[in-house]
């Protein structure tokens, strides 16, 4: 048979570029950029297209595995489920379903069937114990919203085409492609705004490859709470707010005025190292802007005080009146009205349950993942006895890898459903072969709302699964079934559960077949806020008018402003500016000296031609060949012995680790910048032998080290100290 060109997207970063796939005899030949794809017009980027060596890794896991005593065996399905179900069954029946838990890593949140039976699950179960990627990535984000709207899952986005200025901290977008928001071919929408005369300011320790195409600011390390609240006090003491947007959208304002007025730019200047007069400057600039945005992701989510930093981004846009107002930050509209059904049924929300180890609030159903490992090893009523990883790394990505990789092993039964056996699953009782995303139906459903220019695509599987893969939402179905779990069941998601049930019995085949997340899909788009309410409203979205659109749809030109009644939940609709959390946080803001001892600060990076921890096997990726390496200021390096490219070893309270020094002046002095990821011993020989470092060695899961508000672990910001290392 002669190839075939089938358009799909790529799902391992956020602007979801179309790609072409071409594909002969079932086997996928290669990738490339889809010219037809209505806004990545024929882009992406390196690790799309070396996608097809994940697809075609000889060390991908095709067939179940069960751990013996030396390595890993294959077994079959039924072989490996039924042991699954047994297991499982014992430890409930002696320890309850509170004693199960889940961990979901990043790349579940780009396939909306692994997503919503893990949540399916997780309800009709009746699950404590479930972590994920998000206390290392947003869910302070979440919690932001949820204090300022009512609303955790109603993230503004700026609105990158009509922004006249853009705030960006602690973001690398020309890098990471763009987070928390889905914008593809980012480097141009940025670069438009200087053109038609607007400014990009970028607020970053390093000096990265987004800031020097623009102007830096190079902040301290952790310094963005007290910056905020900077230019907060200079544009209420100068009078530079909009009052009259504050009239309208906001309560708190004078209790937030208050809160902010000591934090002169005088005050702040040691802990930003920001002249006091840039500090100004910056204030009145972006008060004065016709339209201003301001945006924070990872450098501002991985701090001390992620929460509060979320939250003053989003408040400084509300007192300069760019909040719901174009070139601002505008609010998308869901594809699924995910939001509403959450709030009307009460499904999952923040602080409805604490965790057993620290008393943190679930943020979205999730507990800090830097708990975990003292959920399991500590004993007493509620222990973590029985785990499941899915698409998730987490001895390589959450704190104190270490820590982690010893608790796991004293679980009662550790499952992970993977592509590779990777730092984690190593030691797993069973790891389920997972099938790629190319392997399996899609579309972004969480990325919709966050599309300065909203657009959709579905896309069917482009691939047949290899091996014995299968998708996640079959894998947790089969285990649901094994212990007599039916998805969205229980609790307050029973009218969901009546739903599935009623679905179930209305398909074809009789109350045996169980529904499918395409048929819920299909049910939830007709039904949701672009749909098609079964043909009563013409061009209306369904799973049949999505297929007509192979390359993507684009759903309207911009985000409608003036929906912020709409978006607060709040009884009086009004943008909550002064929550106590958040007046307790400013109000008491300090920060302790430095420690003579660690005198440095890591912060973290994101490379090309990485993802996280797991595209370190792909070979056109790792030509160079590549090696993580630390990046010092020359002075840095120079005061500690260390020539460029010589080992550093890099050591913080916590742990130590040794990396060659690549010295730089990009960096601010007194800053490490580690990338995350490296350092591998799992089943991907090319991973492995590229070397590197876990640098999550180097953090903490003290409690005293988690953000309180929203979980976060802190990964920015780690006090260090570097000594030259003898090559190891
Ligand atoms: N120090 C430090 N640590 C960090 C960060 C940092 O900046 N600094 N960043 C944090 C952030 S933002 C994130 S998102 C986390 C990521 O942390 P995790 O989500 O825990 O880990 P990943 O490295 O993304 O690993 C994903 C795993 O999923 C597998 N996988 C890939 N595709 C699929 C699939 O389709 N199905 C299944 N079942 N498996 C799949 C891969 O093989 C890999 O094993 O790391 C965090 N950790
Ligand atoms: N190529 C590539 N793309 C990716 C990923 C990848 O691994 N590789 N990962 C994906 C994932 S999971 C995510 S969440 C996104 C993340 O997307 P981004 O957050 O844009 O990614 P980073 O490059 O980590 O950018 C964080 C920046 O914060 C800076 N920083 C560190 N500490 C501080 C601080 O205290 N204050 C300030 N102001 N800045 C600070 C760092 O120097 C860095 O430049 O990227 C996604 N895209
Ligand atoms: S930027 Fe690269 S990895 Fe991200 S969606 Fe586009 S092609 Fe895929
Ligand atoms: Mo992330």
């Amino acid at each position: 048979m002669s190839p075939r060109e089938i358009p799909t997207y790529c799902r391992i970063c956020e602007p979801l570029c179309g790609l072409i796939a071409t594909v002969e005899d079932g086997r996928l030949l290669q990738l490339r950029a889809d010219k037809e794809h209505p806004l990545s017009r024929g882009n992406a980027c390196p690790k799309g297209i070396a996608f097809t060596a994940v697809q075609n890794d000889p060390d991908r896991v095709l067939h179940p595995l069960r751990r013996t005593a030396d390595g890993f065996e294959q077994v079959s399905w039924d072989e490996a489920l039924d042991d699954i179900g047994a297991r499982l069954r014992g430890i409930i029946g002696e320890h309850g379903r509170r004693s199960l838990g889940w961990y979901f890593g990043n790349p579940s949140s780009f396939s909306y069937s692994h997503t919503l039976w893990i949540v399916g699950f997780q309800l009709g179960a009746g699950l404590r114990h479930i972590y994920s990627a998000g206390s290392q990535d947003i869910n302070n984000r979440f919690v932001a919203s949820h204090l300022l709207y009512g609303s955790l899952t109603s993230v503004p986005v700026p609105d990158l085409d009509r922004t006249d200025f853009l705030l960006v901290l602690g973001a690398n977008p020309v890098v990471s492609h763009g987070s928390a928001m889905s914008v593809p071919r980012i480097r141009e929408k940025l670069t438009a705004i200087t053109k038609r005369g607007g400014r990009v300011v970028v607020v970053d320790p390093r000096r990265t490859e987004t800031a020097r195409l623009f102007e830096h600011v190079g902040i301290r390390p952790d310094g963005d709470a007290w910056l905020l609240a900077s230019l907060l006090q200079v544009i209420f003491a100068e009078g530079l707010e909009d009052a009259q947007a504050l009239r309208r959208q906001a309560a708190g304002v004078r209790e937030l005025r208050t809160a902010v007025s000591r934090f002169t730019p005088e005050l702040t200047a040691e802990i930003t190292g920001l002249e006091p007069e840039r500090v100004r400057a910056l204030a009145r600039d972006l008060a004065r802007a016709d339209a201003a945005a301001v945006y924070g992701r990872t450098g501002t989510c991985l701090g001390r005080h992620a929460t509060l930093v979320a939250f003053l981004i989003d408040a400084l846009a509300v007192v300069t009146g760019n909040l719901d107002a174009p070139g601002g930050l505008v609010f998308g509209k869901e594809l699924v009205a995910v939001s509403e059904l959450n709030a009307r049924l009460g499904l999952i929300g923040y602080g409805k349950n604490r965790s057993r180890i620290g008393d943190f609030p679930d943020v979205l159903g999730t507990f800090p993942a830097a708990v975990m490992a003292k959920e399991i090893t500590t004993p007493g009523d509620g222990r973590l006895r029985a785990l499941f990883t899915s698409a998730g790394n987490p001895v390589s990505s959450v704190p104190n890898g270490r820590e982690l990789a010893a608790a796991l092993k004293q679980l009662d039964l550790f499952v992970s459903i993977d592509l590779y056996v990777n730092d984690t699953n190593r030691t797993a009782d069973y790891i389920l072969p997972a099938t790629t995303w190319l392997e399996r139906d899609d579309i972004p459903l969480p990325f919709a709302a966050l599309a300065p220019t909203p657009y959709t695509q579905y896309t069917e599987r482009v691939l047949e699964p290899a091996g014995e893969a299968r998708e996640e939402w079959q894998i947790i179905d089969a285990i649901a079934t094994r212990i007599g779990v039916q998805p969205f069941a229980a609790g307050p998601a029973r009218p969901l559960g009546r739903l599935v049930s009623a679905l179930r019995r209305s398909i074809p085949g009789g109350s045996a077949a169980r529904p499918t997340p395409k048929l819920l899909l299909d049910l939830a788009l007709r039904t949701g806020p672009y749909g098609d309410r079964f043909g009563l409203r013409r061009g209306g979205l369904s799973l049949a008018e999505l297929r007509r659109h192979p390359h993507g749809l684009i759903l309207s030109d911009s985000i409608p402003t003036g929906v912020l009644r709409k978006v607060v939940q709040h009884k009086d609709r009004r943008v909550r500016l002064a929550p106590p959390e958040i007046i307790a946080e400013l109000t008491t803001l300090t920060t302790s000296p430095p420690d003579p001892s660690y005198p440095l600060r890591v912060i973290g990076m994101r490379e090309l031609k990485s993802h996280n921890s797991w595209m370190h096997n792909a070979e056109p990726l790792m030509r160079g060949p590549r090696r993580q390496s630390a990046r010092i200021h020359p002075k840095d390096a120079a005061a500690a012995g260390i020539p460029d490219g010589t080992p550093c070893r890099i050591t913080s309270p916590h742990g130590s680790i040794t990396l060659p020094a690549l010295c730089t002046e990009d960096m601010t002095p007194g800053t490490i910048a580690v990338p995350h990821g490296w350092g591998h011993n799992g089943g991907w020989q090319l991973a492995n032998a590229a070397g590197g470092a876990n640098v999550n060695d180097l953090t903490s899961t003290n409690l005293e080290d988690i953000e309180r508000l929203a979980g976060m672990s802190n990964l920015n910001g780690v006090p260090v100290r570097i000594e030259p290392a003898g090559i190891d």
